[in-house]
């Protein structure tokens, strides 16, 4: 089996410190997260940038400045999040990828998000295919229901995604594709040959789903952004120590980590 990538979703754009206060919010604090990370075995950075009220915002000179820090600490991937909050708007959502990056998300579709809609009109994930297409940079395919994998083999068909991809799985968000062993199995399954995926369970699905990953020879991700708990009623303490977990059960099971350069190469980046 390939090296495992571990991706490292330190923020996102739904936690609050509130309601975990290890969440880390300005770009020092990303940066530091970040890299613990990265000591601990992860390899992708999927970030996302709060302002200085810890809210989330797309802007470039925030992306910009959380880039370098993490730059200037480790080799680790940087992928900025395209998909930012649900009422952010297209325009505001694409800024981090005129950073050139050498990833970003790509969502592939609209879904229920809570009580929110998550919303990506064929329209924008043009747009911002496109553009990352330009600029050089790889798109994760963030898929949140089944319909957004046949979106991400039309865009190939379009010429504005290139093959292999490289998929994330996103189960359990309320109101989207639950994070059944059934469901990820039928994602695996949808995706073309040659891809490669990674799965990112939300709350305590994280752990199971990064468990079966690890058996069928895909990637993981873990994170604030997805799970703010070690387990049952017990706060994680850092993002690292959710990657610690993931490590040392990899390890256990024969299966290598993979390093940064490791993770380039799986990617094709
Ligand atoms: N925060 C979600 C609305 C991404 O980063 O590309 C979207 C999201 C996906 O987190
Ligand atoms: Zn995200």
């Amino acid at each position: 089996m390939e090296k495992l990538i571990i991706t490292a979703a330190v923020t996102g754009a739904e936690i609050t410190k509130e309601i975990q206060p290890s969440l880390p919010i300005t770009p020092d604090e990303i940066a530091n997260a970040v890299y613990e990370c990265y000591l601990s075995g992860a390899s992708i950075a999927h970030v996302h940038a709060r302002d200085d009220e810890g809210n989330p915002t797309q802007a470039y000179d925030v992306y910009k400045e959380i880039k370098e820090k993490i730059e200037e600490k480790c080799n680790i991937i940087v992928q900025p999040s395209t998909g930012g909050a649900v009422w952010h708007t297209p325009e505001e959502r694409l800024q981090p990828v005129e950073l050139k990056p050498e990833m970003a998300t790509l969502s592939c579709g609209t879904c229920n998000f809570g009580e929110d809609i998550f919303v990506n009109k064929e329209e924008a994930i043009n747009k911002f295919a496109k553009r990352m297409q330009e600029l050089g940079v790889k798109p994760e395919i963030e898929v949140f229901e089944r319909g957004m994998i046949e979106n991400a083999k039309k865009l190939v068909k379009k010429g504005l995604i290139e093959t292999p991809l490289h998929f994330d799985f996103v189960l359990g968000v309320p109101g989207a594709c639950p994070a059944t062993v059934d469901d990820l199995l039928f994602m695996v399954n949808a995706i073309p040959e040659g891809s490669t995926w990674t799965v990112a369970g939300i709350g305590r699905h994280e752990l199971p789903l990064a468990v079966m990953a690890i058996i069928m020879g895909g990637h993981v991700r873990v994170g604030f952004e997805d799970n703010i708990f070690y387990k049952r009623g017990e706060m994680a303490k850092s993002n690292a120590q959710l990657v610690d977990r993931i490590v040392r059960i990899a390890k256990e099971m024969g299966r290598e980590v993979a390093t940064p350069n490791e993770a380039r190469k799986i990617l094709n980046i």
